[in-house]
């Protein structure tokens, strides 16, 4: 048996035993590839994501609601930091996967390239895409790349206190006056067939699910994510009176599932490829914040080179302590 090939069995057995992956492990290209497109595409989500709700601080309508959204973007970008420092264990620089990004060659989540237009839609994102992002990725704090799955611990935490905050707008929305009740109503229409997106083409459309459940990048398919996360929303709209837009929509009793309508994947491959409604606006708005934040990397730069200039060895102070 060739070498590689025996290489790659024993990574597989390792892999199906549920152990992690380390950096410095020898690992498939084909797999540190699959990992650098998913987290770096993961990442780019989370900073792109920041976008349609930091579009609403300054209107938040009281200084308690601005404090939780500004507190919850920041956690964002924060999740984003958390990601790039993961792919970059892989071999990438974190300067290449946002060159990607500003070119237009790296993809990220489709729903942020839908607008915010009311308060309201703050309470969308929070319960359902920030809820369809961690219907899909509690599974991915299992996932068999170590640095990955300890990053989405504490991303998981997160996005819990943001799908609760968005729940709670919502809540107070629909429990409003009628004009109020009816804006949450209007964001949910608007939000929940593209949150459906989200967790990707149907399993039958999926290239690389396959691949990466064998692997154990992936623990669930794209399918079954998308179910759980109807299963589980759909009660807590009617908790809250409000409708989910889709007239097919009906529990089987059989299957033990919601039955749902057909999805328009003509929209979504549409939003992929860069024809969504904001698709221009969102990749205009990193550009220009990357443009703008250059001289905070060249301080940020200029500061580190000075600090080990001064401190030649690792641990070690820059000059002896004084006596
Ligand atoms: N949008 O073969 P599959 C968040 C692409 S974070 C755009 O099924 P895979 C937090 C896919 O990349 C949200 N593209 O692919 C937050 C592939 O293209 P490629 C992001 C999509 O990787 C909340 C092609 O279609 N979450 O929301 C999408 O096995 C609020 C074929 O698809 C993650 O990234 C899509 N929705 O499964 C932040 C989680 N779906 O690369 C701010 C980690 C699929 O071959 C505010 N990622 N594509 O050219 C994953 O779990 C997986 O990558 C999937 C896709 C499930 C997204």
């Amino acid at each position: 048996m060739a070498p590689t090939v025996d290489l790659e069995a024993r990574f597989l057995a390792y892999v199906a035993a549920e152990n992690k992956v380390e950096p410095k492990h020898w690992m498939p290209d084909a797999y540190r590839k699959t990992l650098v497109r998913q987290i770096s595409q993961h990442a780019h989500s989370e900073v792109v994501g920041m976008l349609p709700e930091a579009n609403w601080i300054t209107r938040a309508p009281s200084l308690r609601a601005k404090l939780i959204l500004l507190a919850k973007v920041q956690d964002e970008g924060g999740h984003g930091l958390y990601l790039y420092s993961a792919a970059e264990t892989l071999g990438t620089s974190r300067d290449q996967m946002i060159d990607d990004l500003l070119a237009g060659k790296a993809k990220y989540s489709s729903i942020f390239n839908y607008p915010t237009l009311t308060w309201a839609d703050m309470g969308a994102v929070g319960w359902l895409v920030d809820g369809a992002a961690i219907q899909n990725q509690v599974m991915l704090c299992r996932t068999s790349y170590g640095p990955y799955s300890r990053a989405m611990v504490r991303i998981c935490k997160e996005e819990s206190f943001h799908q609760r905050q968005g729940y709670e707008i919502m809540m107070h929305l629909a429990r409003g006056t009628q004009e109020q009740k009816a804006m949450a109503q209007d964001a949910l229409n608007r939000w929940w067939w593209p949150s459906l997106m989200m967790f990707g083409p149907s399993d039958d459309q999926s290239p690389n699910s396959a691949q990466s459940m064998a692997w154990r990048i992936k623990r669930k398919s794209n399918d079954d994510l998308r179910q759980e996360f109807i299963d589980k929303t759909v009660p807590q709209a009617e908790f809250i009176g409000l409708s989910i837009p889709d007239p097919d929509l009906k529990w089987n009793e059989e299957r033990g599932h919601y039955d749902f309508g057909a999805i328009d994947w003509s929209e979504f491959f549409a939003v992929v490829a860069g024809n969504g409604p904001c698709n221009t606006e969102r990749l205009e708005a990193r550009r220009k914040a990357h443009a703008e934040g250059a001289w905070v990397r060249e301080a940020a730069s200029a500061y580190a080179a000075k600090q080990s200039a001064r401190r030649p060895a690792a641990g070690l102070p820059a000059k002896p302590h004084a006596a």
